[in-house]
């Protein structure tokens, strides 16, 4: 493949990666940005796109239960591998579009994708230049300051598997509440806040593990970076495609020992218009 940036969009069952695709492949167009989108959930009953390359076309979930006496869990297990044997197949079908960004639908069962060899083989090989990983925060799991903190955790093992740069999104802003957001965005750009927060919701926790966790959040460089997005009014977009910008220059420069691997402070990144030669 070319030198696409392919964006991997993960986050937990239901988090809307589908969705964002959809949204944000609308809002590129707009900007004339050219996408190609790829469908890499044998599980996906309906999509709210076209996929351009669909790996239902090599795994269907439905058949391989069927074929094979599975259950839904055993067939999700079983189509993740048979989508890392059909790779060659399915990079070559994406290597045969031209575009600026490949935008890429992951299954719905994360752990699936993240913890299992095929997942973490799937990344590396699609596009090993330029991939960013989008990482979908539920803002319903994310509301309390312990389930902000399980999310991080969720997306710090993300990152540790993959080791590719990644950008932290919360979705579906347009159903959070304005103080809701602006509670959570603080425990995303101040550390302490978050320690002290989640002390004061499970006081039973120690204050060490609580300021592990902060901590967490600063050697992963997400201060400030958590970008509230929406599928529904299209928030976020602009500054989703900045910071994949942003972070795919990273990881260019950065050697694999650098710690600015991560997607940098946002001053780093560029604005669309700069890319695109407009405003
Ligand atoms: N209000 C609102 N709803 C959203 C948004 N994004 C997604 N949804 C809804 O959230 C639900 C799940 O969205 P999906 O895009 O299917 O989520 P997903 O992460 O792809 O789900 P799985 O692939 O099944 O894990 C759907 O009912 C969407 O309509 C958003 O930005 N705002
Ligand atoms: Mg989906």
């Amino acid at each position: 493949m070319g030198e696409e940036t392919a964006i991997f969009f993960v986050g937990t069952a239901g988090a809307g990666k589908s969705t964002l695709v959809a949204a944000y492949d609308r809002w590129a167009k707009q900007q004339g940005i050219t996408t190609i989108l790829v469908n890499l959930d044998p599980g996906a009953e309906a999509l709210p796109y076209t996929p351009d390359v669909d790996v239902r076309d090599w795994v269907k979930i439905s058949e391989i239960m069927e074929e094979n006496g599975l259950g839904p869990n055993g067939a999700q297990i079983a189509a993740a591998d048979m989508i890392a044997l059909n790779l060659d197949e399915i990079k070559s079908e994406i290597g045969s579009f031209r575009a600026d960004q490949i935008l890429i639908d992951t299954p719905g069962q994360i752990e699936l994708f993240v913890f299992r060899t095929s997942g973490k083989h799937i990344v590396e090989s699609l596009n090993p230049g330029r991939s960013v990983v989008a990482y979908l925060m539920d803002p319903f799991l994310a509301r309390t300051s312990t389930g902000f903190a399980s999310q991080l955790m969720l997306g710090a093992t993300t990152f540790f598997r993959f080791q590719e740069p990644m950008v932290f999104l919360l979705s579906k802003s347009d159903r959070v509440d304005a103080t809701s957001l602006e509670t959570i965005l603080s425990w995303s750009s101040d550390p302490t806040a978050l320690e002290h927060d989640i002390l004061s919701e499970s006081p039973s926790m120690s204050r060490e593990f609580a300021t592990q966790v902060s901590r967490l959040m600063e050697s992963m460089g997400i201060e400030n970076l958590l970008i509230p997005v929406s599928s529904l009014d299209g928030k976020g977009m602009d500054e989703l495609y900045s910071m994949v910008q942003g972070a795919v220059g990273q990881s260019e420069d950065a050697t694999p020992e650098s710690d600015t691997f991560l997607a940098g402070d946002q001053e780093s990144t560029s604005d669309p218009g700069d890319d695109l030669g407009r405003n």
